[in-house]
């Protein structure tokens, strides 16, 4: 049992912060752990929880040759992705999370998780995170503190966010912190809640240890949370890269770009322009989240509030993402991938042979006769953004870079073309907000077939999405130089069911145009559905595709285009309460446009 006494003494010496020390009394008097550790951040404490870690059998050291300072994680085979519907946002009132979350009334919540976080701890050590989303020093930064049972969530948070005592001399003796309660339980999927208090800067995740739901400061509180205080402080938290296209001349553009997840934000951020752009460079602000402030010149600023990446490992190469390759080498902590026989890791996609005496995300010896994938498919490298070979030093400035495009894609293997523009900010909010994407297996559920996800933020908006639109349709209003909004697909699929566009390094095509009608230099083709480019702005060719299999990429077909309006109908019926009556219109005039 922990005294109140040795609460306040183990933290003496890294804070003194009044309403920090009384809520970790209290969490720890309903968890019960036999310890509490503060956690400093420092090079010492990380070799001594990932010693322990090793002990513990929570990670497995890899091949020090191969990655050094890496390791290798299994989680609990009923626990690998992001469970959406025991998420829960927890407002006061129903209407105000909205028809697209699970909610459930605070009290409500509080009592129910309250009896499981009873005494969930002992037997265990609480750790005490403190952690800044942001630049430390800056005014966008926020403060979070994450109690959990679970050594692994300290070592990724670790990696994440700035963890430490530089989070809890950001805070000083503020209340203003996000409070976040994690305890693994049992792993019992009955016993499985991620629930948000949004009025009271409060996260509570019980029953899980898989990534999305447990390190709190990315989707918890970067994006539900994060959401919430953009609406109520005007500021705009996304799911989106943040990236730099700097051309010949040395020019630096910034684009933040929305796609669902496992849908290639990381690939994306960090794609290396092919031959053909010589001179071109793109280097990475962020991978998959990004805040977003109107600055006192009107224009749009953004940054990366994460430290590091929690990216799919399945797919990932030498070919697809060598940056990411690279990232890879070493102080990583890879999940669910599969191990091979020398102590390095392995994923479907690394290399076209797998290598002999894999052992699979399971631990069972695998064979390309087992029938089963080696390495699960939501399956994650988590590493130090510093790794990045191509990380731009902008992403290490408080006031964020300027943007000039937004892009909002998804998989879709028809009707959406490889580029549109939107005629305006309010198109562009429509673009973004009746976005449809076929669903991967970064969340449970079924994979592969269209849902509408607005802005990628399905599964991450805290509040009612119909006032999200609106926030950001209020946000456009603020801004005296907006950046142009685009939407993209790299999936769109032939007759063959094979994808038209090569993607990759090959996006850089696309990039440019964008960039181009950023700048004013290129023109475009108006449709009756937005703007496209002139034929021969792309060159397919180049891109390694035929003329005929550019324009199928780019094709507008005004029939499945009736359809896709058809398809919005079920998110506009859902969300008609609240949904901005600028879009409800906008989409009848597309619609008449299409006759
Ligand atoms: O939610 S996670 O952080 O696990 C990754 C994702 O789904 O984008
Ligand atoms: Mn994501």
């Amino acid at each position: 049992m922990i005294t109140n006494h040795e609460t306040a003494s183990v933290a003496q010496n890294l804070t003194t912060n009044p309403h920090l020390l009384a809520w970790v009394k209290e969490m720890a008097a309903l968890t019960k752990p036999d310890r509490i550790v503060w956690c400093d951040g420092s090079e010492e404490e990380k070799e001594r929880l990932t010693r322990q870690a090793v002990e513990e059998g929570v990670l497995i050291p890899l091949n020090p040759e191969k990655r050094p300072g890496s390791y290798y994680a299994r989680s609990n085979p009923n626990d690998v992705a992001r469970v959406e519907h025991l998420t829960f946002i927890c407002t006061p009132t129903r209407e105000e999370a909205g028809p697209t979350n699970n909610w459930m009334a605070p009290e409500e919540a509080y009592s129910k998780l309250g009896k499981l976080f009873d005494g969930s701890m002992r037997g265990r050590t609480m750790y005490v995170v403190p952690y800044i989303m942001g630049l430390p020093g800056s005014p966008f930064s926020k403060v979070g503190v994450e109690l959990t049972d679970s050594i692994y969530v300290v070592l990724n948070m670790r990696i994440m966010t700035r963890m430490g005592k530089v989070a809890l001399e950001q805070l000083g003796d503020s209340n203003d912190f996000n409070r976040g309660l994690h305890s693994m339980l049992d792993l019992d999927p009955e016993k499985r809640f991620i629930c948000h208090f949004p009025q009271d800067n409060t996260i509570w995740s019980i029953g899980s240890n898989y990534g999305g739901n447990v390190l709190l400061g990315k989707k918890c509180l970067a994006l539900r949370i994060g959401s919430y205080l953009g609406r109520k402080e005007g500021w705009l938290a996304e799911h989106m890269l943040i990236l730099e296209v700097e051309n010949p001349q040395g020019e630096r553009r910034y684009v933040a770009a929305a796609f669902p997840s496992a849908c290639g934000k990381t690939n994306f951020a960090m794609l290396i322009p092919p031959a053909k752009f010589a001179g071109w460079k793109v280097r990475t602000i962020g991978d998959d989240i990004a805040w977003m402030r109107i600055g006192e010149d009107g224009r749009l600023w953004a940054v990366n509030p994460e430290n590091g990446y929690f990216g799919v490992a399945p797919g990932t190469n030498e070919k697809s993402n060598p940056n990411a390759m690279a990232s890879l080498r070493k102080d990583t902590i890879f999940t669910n991938v599969a191990l091979t026989a020398d102590g390095d890791v392995w994923w479907e996609g690394m290399t076209k042979e797998p290598p002999a005496g894999l052992t699979d995300w399971k631990g069972n010896p695998w064979t390309p006769e087992s029938g089963e994938k080696a390495a699960h498919p939501n399956s994650r490298f988590t590493t130090p953004m510093a790794n990045n070979p191509a990380l731009s030093p902008r992403a290490y400035d408080p006031q964020g870079v300027p943007i000039s495009a937004i892009i909002f894609g998804g998989r879709r293997s028809d009707t959406v073309p490889l580029v549109l523009q939107s005629f305006d900010w309010t198109h562009g909010v429509f673009m973004g907000a009746t976005m449809g994407s076929e669903t991967t297996a970064a969340a449970v559920g079924q994979v592969g077939v269209v849902r509408r996800d607005p802005m990628a933020m399905l599964p991450f908006c805290g509040y009612d999405m119909g006032e999200y639109f609106a926030h950001w349709l209020e946000i456009g209003k603020r801004l005296k130089n907006p950046p142009l909004i685009f939407q993209v697909n790299w999936f769109r699929k032939d007759e063959n069911g094979d994808f038209i566009w090569p993607g990759f390094g090959e996006n850089m095509h696309v990039l440019k145009w964008i960039l181009d009608r950023a700048d004013g230099k290129a023109s475009a083709k108006e449709t009756p559905i937005g703007y496209v480019p002139e034929d021969d702005a792309i060159d397919a060719e180049a891109a390694g595709i035929t003329k005929d299999q550019l324009r199928k990429a780019m094709a507008i077909d005004a029939e499945e285009w009736k359809r896709e309006f058809e398809l919005q109908e079920e998110l506009f019926q859902k969300l008609a309460r609240t949904m901005p009556k600028e879009l409800v219109e906008l989409r009848e005039k597309l619609r008449a446009r299409l006759g």
